[in-house]
């Protein structure tokens, strides 16, 4: 049997992670962490990061890598308090560089924070009733939810289940609570029932959906929930496993994979069904090759019917047949909508969820002046942020309506009233200058790439066409690209694998088209395909789906349809 990875030995000697992140802090001598605690730090939801626009030229210089952090929130469902938002603005206006960052995980990071300022902004999130617990690292990450709890009775309910969910399998260990808010020790000897005292293998993904609206992507979800409703109350859910975006170029041990369905469950039994598969993983996923350590991968060494029965077997039940369900669109919804008990609710786009004040443009001041709007005539009212990186305002008053309209316009947050929907649906992962392992650009990349991209589908009369493009400038695949009708996926600086034929609901994936391939051959390539669907395509047919008929690409087929 192989050896555990190194990280296996970093958590087990960490004391419930806590490691030497005290010492680390305070060392004077280096902006940085040091190396086990860098690694630690994740499950507090931190990571340490340097500038990559500088990395070299500092090199050169013999400086130490211009080290920074980002702090990430665990926020389940996406839900904060216009109080939350307006101490979370200020906390990223303190202590980060670049705005609040919304991410496709329904949370906000901050980027830029220095080590010696770490301390004082955990403790503006702890302050404002939140925390960064889990939000990295090898244990339950943020549990994504349909988007809009204040819209019906069962969002509401699909909401609290998740919320439930998260709190259950966060760790119990007390290391966040001593480390940054001074808490005393306490022994250090806390039991973690679930997660186990090396946590698990990997990071481990659950979500919740409410059909029609696949909006936080339930196939590519370690567990996916998908809301059974009948006669307008919530029966249960169907369930799926197994699915995960994560890859790396020329490895074919590593691939994207969607959930499959293993059958359904009554509401009262989510939490046991989520343990079961959860401490199904602990146990049997892969501890010694990280990229082979993901649940999908043990779904597929396993079998989906072994992980079936074995997750029956923990649980204590048995699934039901799955009962089905069918998504009609999973982007989100813009402009008011209104909800059950008469509140409203505005979806508005934040491009590639960037809440900065930048060139020109007021975002950050705008979120700014409607969350202090908020809390001052309807604090009960939400912001509600959504896996597509945009922002929710949730359980407006009618007569609060026109002002944040008025808010919205001036501060550049009206763009559903204008922007295509190409501009309004595509997602665009962080990349540089943070990430550390971006291969290109990506978030930066798209303010010059979309326009060049919308006026070849003005040329071909397709102009809001509600095609859906994800880039990713790595093939881990943050803005799930693998689902998405176009992707372009980073390879090398300026280059990128350009992959075809999701299908717009999420429930196909894509394949390779053409590879490491540069923006003048990207858009050529696009150019010929657009030209061939304006021409070809039959009634309503989306991008994608023509694509896959006409055989331009042939979409990989689910690995294994049901248990
Ligand atoms: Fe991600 C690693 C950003 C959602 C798959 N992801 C990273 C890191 C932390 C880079 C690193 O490890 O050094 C990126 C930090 C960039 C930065 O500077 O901020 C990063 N991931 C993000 C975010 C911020 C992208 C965004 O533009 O919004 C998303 C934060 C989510 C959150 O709030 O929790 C983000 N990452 C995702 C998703 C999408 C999702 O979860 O719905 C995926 C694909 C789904 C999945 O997990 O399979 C995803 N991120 C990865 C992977 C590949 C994991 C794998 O199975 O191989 C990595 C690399 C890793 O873990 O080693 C990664
Ligand atoms: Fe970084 Fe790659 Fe994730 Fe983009 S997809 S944020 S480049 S890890």
């Amino acid at each position: 049997m192989s050896e555990p990875s190194d990280l296996e030995r970093i958590k087990r000697d960490s004391r419930h992670l806590r490691g030497s992140l005290l010492e680390s802090l305070a060392d004077p001598v280096t902006r940085a962490l040091r190396a086990d605690d860098v690694q630690l730090l994740k499950f507090h939801g931190g990571y340490q990061q340097d500038d990559r626009d500088v990395r070299e030229a500092r090199r050169l210089a013999k400086l130490e890598p211009d080290y920074s952090f980002f702090l990430r929130l665990r926020l389940p469902g996406g839900v904060m308090s216009p109080a939350q938002w307006l101490a979370m603005d200020a906390m990223a206006q303190r202590h980060g560089t670049r705005g609040l960052r919304l991410t496709t995980r329904q949370t906000i990071q901050t980027h830029g924070i220095e080590k010696r300022n770490l301390r004082a902004a955990a403790q503006a999130i702890h302050a404002c009733g939140l925390d960064t617990i889990a939000a990295c690292g090898d244990d339950n990450r943020n549990v994504v939810a349909a988007v809009n709890p204040l819209l019906s009775r069962v969002h509401a309910r699909v909401f609290e289940q998740a919320q439930a969910l998260s709190l259950h399998l966060r760790p119990q260990s007390r290391a966040w609570h001593e480390t940054w808010l001074g808490e005393p020790p306490s022994a250090g000897d806390e039991a973690e029932p679930l997660l186990g005292d090396a946590y698990l293998p990997r990071k481990f993904k659950h979500g919740f959906a409410v059909p029609p609206d696949n909006d936080i992507d339930v196939y590519s979800q370690d567990v996916g929930f998908v809301a059974i409703v009948e006669e307008g109350e919530l029966a249960g859910y169907d369930v799926l496993v197994g699915g995960g975006m994560g890859a790396s170029h020329g490895d074919a041990k590593t691939y994207p994979r969607m959930a499959s369905p293993i059958g359904f469950i009554t509401p009262d039994h989510v939490t046991a069904l989520a343990v079961a598969a959860l401490t199904t993983q602990r146990d049997f996923g892969d501890r010694a090759e990280r990229r082979h350590a993901r649940f999908k991968y043990t779904v597929d060494d396993k079998g989906l019917a072994w992980i079936k029965a074995e997750i029956e077997r923990r649980a204590g039940f048995t699934l039901q047949p799955a009962r089905g369900f069918e998504f009609t669109q999973r982007g989100d919804r813009f402009g008011w909508r209104e909800g059950e008990d008469g509140r409203w609710h505005l979806g508005l786009r934040i491009p590639f969820g960037r809440v900065h004040d930048k060139d020109g443009v007021t975002r950050q001041t705008g979120m700014r002046a409607i969350a202090a709007l908020l809390a001052e005539h309807a604090p009960d009212a939400q912001i509600r942020l959504t896996p597509n990186q945009n922002a929710f305002i949730a359980g407006v008053p009618a007569n609060r309506r026109e002002r944040i309209d008025a808010l919205a316009k001036a501060h550049d947050l009206a763009l559903h009233r204008s922007a295509t929907r190409l501009a309004l649906n595509t997602i665009a992962c962080v990349a540089l200058p943070t990430c550390g392992l971006a291969m290109a650009e990506s978030e930066r990349w798209m303010p010059g790439f979309l326009p060049r991209m919308q006026a070849l589908l003005d040329q071909h009369g397709l102009r809001d066409e509600p095609i859906d493009l994800r880039i990713s400038g790595c093939p881990n695949g943050c803005s799930r690209p693998y689902l998405a009708e176009i992707a372009l996926i980073g390879k090398a600086p300026g280059r990128y694998n350009l992959m075809l034929g999701g299908d717009h609901r999420g429930q196909r994936m894509n394949a390779l088209y053409r590879e490491n391939i540069t923006e003048p051959e990207i858009l050529a390539a696009l150019d010929e395909l657009f030209a061939r669907f304006a021409s070809g395509r039959e009634d309503d047919e989306h991008f994608g789906d023509f694509l896959a008929r006409t055989h331009v690409v042939a979409p990989p087929q689910p690995r294994e349809a049901a248990a």
